[in-house]
């Protein structure tokens, strides 16, 4: 309970000191006089822990008793972050701890950073998948997160002479203090082998050729003042047989632990792309290892607490993070089928009366479809039951009316036009009974596209649940200055509900709120200064414009529009160097997949470009450009609150949504953006003015592929853009290898697939008005404040009330008050 005295809140912190001193010393075998940094946040942590693990059990043993409906949230990737500061927040101990921590001469600001930023996801899914964790902890819906424990999670970056090199991460070298190992719930999975008929008729057995263990480890999300808590449940896997005796004593040292080398590489890295599926048999092996762990697990716990399974729909949610846990429609049909008897019909109920998929893109080389001999050998029965269930479906559409004009090619699970692969979007939404994207644009681009033809079978399933962020880590957390500033204008109750932040707008023209608020960005881009100084030697003035992209370095994101931009001002800034430029610093972070050479070669030009810019003492004052190394969770909560600008310029239709998008409207940045993913409901929200719209809508950049301008006349449109390109192209920002961007210009003038030349001049002209605004900075911050004030909306509690009520069917609580 909240202390209401100050007697209380002495007595709160004389009880964390103790626990923290008894975790030090009975738990690390550490006295406090010794203790290293990384001894004291253990110890905190897991002090910190017995507090969540009161709520998780409360709360677990409760969804029980009363048999509530749980939602299961299969995902390959949580991009987790940092858990301390969370979960300090939401029970509403930072305050005490700190001051606990500071009686004790540790200062917890400064040994929080030894936590390990657990990167167990690429970008925006993964990170979407942590906040519904917390989201759904916070609203009071029982849930479980399945993933993976991969031992090493996202590559670190590392910038080596402008380049990326990537390095393994490590984060569970020292052991991880906040999860509990599960020995009694390891589920074994199949692989290989093959498949028989038994005597009784319609029966068969899979007798797998491999098998796995996966054993569970569990970690307690906490909601919002602790009043609930969810599960996250990570799958490592474990040899049968982890060393055969009998060829290691034969000097057979490499074949003895052959077995284990092989199961224990199912969890041993995330695959570093979040584009292209990876044609690699051990990812359909993670993918199918996690998708039947978690099943299992569910269908387990199911059958004991109900004792039947006709029920399932009723008392179990399975939402499906992209298309990496759709084995779950085969799995689910094995288990019921072949392992608990049910009939064909009875199992596609249930499993389809479950199951729910979230589509997050329409990138035509990010939909996963796998090579139907590779399933045929890794998953023999799950190719089977594959097959069965499209056999039924296209005969059921044949048969239907007007089935007879349906292209029957475009909806069948199997692609047979690049060689026979299996479509798992196909597959996940047709084994679902509802299917969503992830903003308005996308779940229309879904009807209309990629999906159209079974949208046309199933107009109901498509439906639409605009992503979410949650405010506690992204704005409570990450800016307690401005959360402060909105507890005193909106009421203390805007943490509890963060869309009372509305209240801001009614103040959003008052000069003295607008000097609280440039104090209040002044600080996090001090902070953020110091950063950059630390990480790339480059100094950079706060009081500059701080124009930000961050997120993971794709084509279709166009940092490369960027840059070239900033190329252009570097040149208009030169040859004008008098003239009253609103001074800028251009910071970009973000990984490239490693396989990914585009990518890479745009990180290196934008570095490139950094080195020549950030020497030149023409723009010094005016013109800065950084690329922070190792972006990451904890990077964004820095970068984040200290945004001026934020940098959403993807080519429309093609960024699903975006989430980062909302973080920074609501730490009160400014977007410059095209009309593309929730770019477009900010937009809505914040009124036309308020936002800074360019280039080409989705229509448009359609009707561009199918009947391409000619380049040149692209290029000659654009006043400036020709000079910038033979600039990079021959080489003023490589002078030692001056062929170095060759290879990339020549790219974007053979095809422009991703519209950077064709929306160039847009955004040129859209950044200079970004300057005319900047100018007048009574008006910029009153948009500043009408961005913060209209996008509480973006919550992920609406998202998740929306998933509860629409496709999940389980009550979510009120939001719990101060
Ligand atoms: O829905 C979360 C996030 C969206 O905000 C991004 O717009 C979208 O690109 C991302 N999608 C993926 C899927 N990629 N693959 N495979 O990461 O999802």
């Amino acid at each position: 309970a909240k202390p209401t005295s100050a007697a209380e809140s002495k007595d709160l912190v004389e009880t964390l000191k103790a626990e923290i001193v008894r975790k030090l010393t009975y738990s690390l075998g550490k006295n406090p006089s010794v203790a290293q940094p990384h001894d004291w946040v253990t110890a905190v942590i897991l002090a910190v822990r017995d507090h969540v693990v009161d709520v998780w059990q409360r709360s677990t043993h409760e969804s029980y008793q009363t048999g509530r409906k749980r939602v299961y949230y299969l995902s390959l990737e949580f991009l987790i972050g940092r858990s301390l500061a969370d979960a300090l927040n939401n029970l509403g101990l930072t305050g005490p701890v700190a001051q606990a921590m500071a009686d004790l001469g540790v200062d917890l600001g400064a040994i929080e950073t030894i936590e390990p930023d657990a990167a167990l996801g690429n970008g925006g899914l993964g990170r979407l998948a942590a906040c519904y964790l917390e989201a759904m902890a916070s609203t009071g819906v029982p849930a479980l997160g399945y993933g993976i424990r991969y031992d090493h999670g996202l590559f670190k970056q590392v910038i080596d002479g402008g380049k990326q090199v990537e390095v393994p991460e490590d984060w569970l070298s020292f052991r991880n203090p906040w999860e509990f190992e599960r020995r009694e719930s390891a589920y074994q999975i199949g692989f290989g082998g093959s498949v028989a008929a038994t005597e009784k008729p319609g029966e068969v057995v899979w007798e797998p050729e491999e098998t796995v263990f996966a054993v569970a480890y569990d970690t307690p999300v906490i909601g919002w003042r602790g009043r609930d808590a969810t599960t996250l449940r990570l799958w490592r896997a474990r040899a049968m047989h982890p060393l055969k005796l009998d060829a290691f004593n034969q000097g057979d040292l490499v074949g003895a632990v052959a077995e284990r080398n092989r199961a224990e590489a199912i969890s041993k890295v995330l695959y570093p792309n979040d584009s292209t599926p990876v044609g690699q048999e051990l990812r359909l092996r993670q993918e199918f290892f996690f998708t039947s762990a978690s099943l299992q697990d569910l269908v387990r716990r199911h059958y004991r607490q109900f004792g039947r399974l006709d029920n399932l729909p009723d008392k179990v949610a399975i939402q499906l993070n992209d298309t990496h846990p759709a084995l779950a429609v085969a799995e689910m049909m094995r288990l019921l089928v072949d392992e608990h008897g049910l009939a064909w019909e009875d199992a596609w109920t249930i499993t389809n009366g479950t199951i729910s998929y979230t589509n997050h893109t329409l990138l035509p080389e990010a939909l996963e479809t796998w090579p139907v001999a590779l399933m045929e050998r890794l998953l023999p029965r799950h190719m089977q039951i594959i097959f069965g269930i499209n056999a039924r479906f296209l005969d059921g559409v044949r048969r239907s009316a007007g089935g007879d004009k349906v292209e029957l090619s475009t909806i069948s699970l199997i692609d047979e036009s690049h060689g026979r692969r299996v479509r798992m979007a196909h597959l996940a939404f047709v084994g679902s009974h509802t299917v969503n994207g992830v903003s308005a644009l996308h779940s229309r681009l879904m009807q209309e596209t990629v999906f159209a033809p079974l949208h046309a079978i199933f107009p109901d399933r498509i439906t639409n649940v605009t992503n979410g962020i949650t405010p506690r880590r992204w704005l409570l957390s990450a800016n307690p200055g401005l959360t402060k500033l909105l507890q005193e204008v909106c009421g203390p109750g805007v943490s509890d509900d963060i869309t009372q932040i509305h209240k801001l707008a009614a103040h959003s023209g008052e000069t003295a709120l607008h000097e609280r608020l440039v104090e209040i960005r002044r600080q996090k881009k001090l902070k953020l200064a110091q950063v950059i100084r630390h990480e790339t030697g480059v100094v950079v003035d706060p009081a500059a414009l701080f124009d930000v992209q961050i997120k993971r370095i794709h084509e279709y994101k166009r940092q490369l529009l960027n840059i070239l931009e900033t190329i252009a001002l570097y040149d208009a800034i030169r040859s004008e160097p008098y003239r009253d430029w609103a001074p800028r610093v251009k910071i970009f972070a973000g990984k490239a997949a490693s396989n990914y050479g585009t990518a890479k070669a745009i990180i290196n030009l934008i570095n490139d470009v950094a080195n020549v810019v950030n020497n030149d003492i023409t723009t010094r004052d005016r013109l800065k450009v950084v690329f922070l190394p190792n972006y990451n969770v904890s990077a964004a909560e820095i970068i984040i609150p200290a945004a001026d600008l934020s940098e959403q310029i993807s080519t429309a239709g093609m960024e699903a949504s975006g989430t980062g998008n909302m973080k920074f409207a609501l730490n009160g940045a400014l977007t410059i953006g095209t009309l593309d993913g929730a770019n477009i409901e900010i937009g809505e929200r914040v009124g036309a003015d308020n936002i800074v719209i360019f280039g080409m809508t989705a229509e448009e950049v359609e009707a561009a592929k199918r009947d391409p301008r000619p380049t040149e006349e692209v290029i000659r449109s654009a006043p400036h853009l020709e000079g910038v390109l033979d600039a990079v192209a021959g080489g003023a920002y490589s002078p030692r290898e001056r062929d170095r961007y060759q290879d990339l210009v020549a790219g974007l003038r053979a095809n422009d697939w991703f519209m950077v030349l064709n929306d160039f001049e847009s955004y040129r002209q859209a950044q200079r008005r970004v300057d005319a605004l900047w100018a007048d900075q009574a008006s910029w911050w009153k948009s500043s404040v009408i961005n913060t004030a209209h996008c509480g909306w973006f919550s992920a509690d609406r998202s998740i009330r929306e998933y509860a009520e629409r496709i999940w069917h389980v009550p979510a609580r009120p939001a719990p008050q101060g």
